[in-house]
């Protein structure tokens, strides 16, 4: 992995993946894409292109301009937003990837893409969730997703393109937020914490979901990326977790730092649904024996961090004001 082509940079990974890349691959290797162009470190520190992932001859003109080796395709609907706008979700979802899946055959790149938790369905074991069983997802999205995988697997046994994946958990992060998620009280109650000591969850006392704090989240893109290709039984995509956990663990362990934050419940009956859907907790055993994963952040350390980085950003914020 030299030169890297990256969509949706402006997500919630993506801005994260983007500036990390940057440092370990060089400014001029990483190739910066998004839809929109916003006011942001990841659009003005390096090369940055504007690119709406519908658009496949845009994707394969700056694939070629600056000569990748590598594709990461970012730009998808979450869960919610995705079953909120069905038809969108396909589209975008899965035209996206089919166009990003043809620039890596045609141009003959390694190809990285996310797939999720949300690619289960409740048919599938909910707890310890193993590699390969039972997919049958009742959420747009998760169709995405299996249908994504699938045609991941499809192009890397019937081309030879060299996709690798990843089925993300709720990832929880101070920098930007996601754009509607099922997992993102998780993200919503360290703010509401430190704005009013108070957060009302939409997902239920008692829902576990696996999770994982962004910097885990971005050290196994890069080491699956990285990945000696003879070491992978599995491709797209590997079952990674750090923690599973309901809103009153993630309210305890805010808690430790807080001791008079509160939680209360608002529960939204649609991303609940979504939730009790999913798994409870995912077997990542696959992941470390093929490609060595290995989160470093558990819940308390995730805690800590996140309450101290965010705490300073919204003091930066308030000041520039
Ligand atoms: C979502 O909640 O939609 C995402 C995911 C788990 O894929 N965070």
């Amino acid at each position: 992995m030299k030169k890297i082509l990256i969509t949706g940079c402006l997500g919630q990974i993506g801005s994260e993946l983007t500036t990390r890349l940057r440092e370990d691959y060089g400014t001029d290797n990483v190739i910066a894409t998004d839809i929109r162009k916003i006011d942001s470190p990841v659009c003005d520190e390096g090369i940055f292109e504007i690119l709406d992932v519908t658009d496949k001859q845009k994707m394969q003109d700056l694939a070629e301009k600056y000569e990748v080796d590598t594709l990461i395709h970012l730009a998808a609907l979450l869960s919610a937003v995705a079953e909120a706008k069905p038809q969108l979700a396909w589209d975008l979802n899965m035209g996206g990837l089919m166009n990003a899946l043809e620039v890596a055959r045609e141009l003959n790149l390694k190809f990285f893409t996310p797939s999720s938790i949300g690619c289960f369905g409740p048919g599938t074991p909910s707890e310890n969730t193993p590699q390969d069983t039972l997919q049958r997802p009742t959420t747009m999205y998760g169709v995405t997703k299996v249908a994504g995988e699938l045609l991941c697997d499809y192009y890397h046994a019937k081309f030879g393109v060299d996709t690798r994946g990843v089925r993300f958990p709720g990832l929880i992060s101070y920098k930007t937020l996601p754009g509607g998620g099922t997992t993102d009280y998780a993200v919503d109650i360290y703010y509401e914490a430190l704005k009013k000591g108070h957060y009302d969850s939409f997902i239920e006392k008692g829902t576990f979901m696996d999770m994982m704090y962004m910097p885990d989240a971005i050290d196994a893109i890069v080491q699956l990326l990285e990945a000696d290709p003879s070491r992978l039984v599995h491709r797209n995509a590997f079952n990674i977790t750090a923690m599973s956990v309901d809103p009153e663990q993630v309210a305890a362990s805010i808690q430790k730092v807080m001791p008079d934050f509160t939680l209360g419940y608002d529960v939204d009956p649609v991303r609940q649904k979504i939730a009790d859907s999913w798994p409870d907790s995912l077997d990542a055993t696959c992941a470390k024996n093929e490609w060595g994963f290995a989160p470093k952040y558990d819940l308390d350390r995730m805690t800590q961090d996140m309450l101290e980085k965010l705490s300073k950003k919204m003091q930066n914020t308030s000041m520039a004001n």
